[in-house]
């Protein structure tokens, strides 16, 4: 699939004609390393036959995905470019990546709706590894919202049970979890993810048993410990609405159970859901009707300083500046070629002092103990 930014016609998408069937959004969410990007591999493999995924890679500093995509955020923004020009650093870079893929949303959102009347039943979306660029950022809410006010739209986020096995550690990621249930106010299931290292059955037993994650908890007395027993209480709600399932992205246990699941989400999103996005889908056409607020008006709002850095579109791919193409489909051009050499020359010399520092510090370790072993009386 080519499609450039002038062929995307937008009168399809008027906000008057109201929430689609589908594709069902499945915006995959998750602490770094819980396996995002796996798990979206095996949900469309296993959802292939029946939902057809449209599949999506919202993450712009990922080197590769295990995966075909359709819409890939880094053939429309190239991250380290977006680094250099405007001097970021590696998170300030994946924001800006997105802010600057938000600017497209219109043109993403018909995209996504094209899909679905090509007979693409669910839309599954990777995004980055660092949560908060996706839960904190205007532009995570904006793809978020904007999705929901047009498909039905879920949420599932990934879960290592491994790194959860500490009672502590489980409570962070449930309250993280808890944060993003209210804020994006869409049907969540919990995918406990990496059941082939640990058996999940803890976390259920936890999530349904104040009494046992007490328990676990009396093992750490700490003031965090104790913060912890309290907010334990608190969750017992949030735990009430969720809706939990083991798998293993790796191996693809569980996965018959869990595209059940994501059914319920989706009948849970009509009956529930809808209703509140319908409305605010209904406000949003008011407020186009009324004209721009008097603060929409940038002149109005105060006088805009250069930054001067420089804002250009991202370097083109082909001379139509190619707009979420799939890497696969994308031709390498000499001067891609040339950076990569460069990026892996880079690292193979960062892996060398890495080496030789370790080397180096090891032999002085080593001197230190013959010069120690010198200085010892012989017996
Ligand atoms: N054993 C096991 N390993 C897994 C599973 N899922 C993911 N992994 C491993 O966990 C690591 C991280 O997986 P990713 O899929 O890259 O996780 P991610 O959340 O996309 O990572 P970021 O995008 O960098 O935040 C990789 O080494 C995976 O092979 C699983 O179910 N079982
Ligand atoms: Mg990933």
């Amino acid at each position: 699939m080519s499609a450039g930014v002038e062929d995307i016609k937008l009168e399809a998408l008027s906000l008057s004609e109201g929430i689609r069937e589908s594709p069902v959004c499945i915006i995959v969410l998750g602490m770094a390393g819980s396996g995002k990007t796996t798990f979206t591999r095996s949900l469309i493999q296993h959802a292939q036959k029946e939902f057809n995924p449209y599949v999506v890679n919202l993450d712009p500093a990922c080197r590769e995905v295990p995966y075909a995509t359709h819409v890939d955020i880094r053939d429309t923004v190239n991250y380290r470019e977006v680094m250099k020009q405007y001097q970021l650093g590696p998170n300030g870079g994946i924001v800006t990546a997105l802010n600057m893929f938000t600017t497209k949303m219109a043109q993403f959102a018909e995209l996504v709706r094209r899909a679905g009347e090509r007979g693409h039943k669910w839309c599954v979306i990777d995004t980055p590894g660092q949560i908060e660029v996706f839960t904190w950022s205007a532009s995570g809410n904006i793809i978020t919202e904007g999705l929901a006010t047009m498909f039905p739209t879920i949420v599932v986020y990934v879960m290592d049970v491994v790194r959860s096995a500490c009672p502590t550690t489980f409570m962070s990621n449930m309250l993280y979890a808890c944060s993003i249930l209210y804020k994006t106010r869409l049907p969540f299931l919990v995918a406990l993810n990496k059941i082939d290292l640990q058996d999940c059955s803890f976390v259920l037993d936890w999530m349904t048993d104040f009494e046992t994650f007490q328990e676990a908890l009396e093992q750490e007395q700490s003031f965090v410990s104790n913060l912890t027993r309290t907010m334990s209480l608190t969750l017992d709600t949030f735990y009430e609405n969720l809706s939990t399932c083991g798998v293993s992205a790796k191996t693809g246990v569980g996965f018959a159970q869990l595209l059940k699941k994501i059914l319920d989400c989706v009948t849970q999103y009509e009956q529930d859901y809808k209703p509140v996005y319908e409305k605010m889908r209904q406000e949003r056409l008011a407020e186009q009707a009324a004209g721009p607020r008097p603060t929409d008006n940038v002149e109005e709002a105060g006088v805009a300083v250069p930054l001067g850095l420089g804002l250009q579109d991202p370097h083109p791919n082909s001379k139509n500046s190619v707009f979420l193409m799939a890497p696969g489909l994308v031709p390498q051009s000499a001067e891609d070629d040339e950076n990569d050499m460069e990026e892996d020359a880079k690292g193979t010399m960062e892996d060398q002092n890495f080496h030789s520092f370790v080397q180096n510090h090891l032999d002085a370790q080593q001197s230190k103990r013959d010069k120690l072993q010198q200085k010892q009386p012989q017996p």
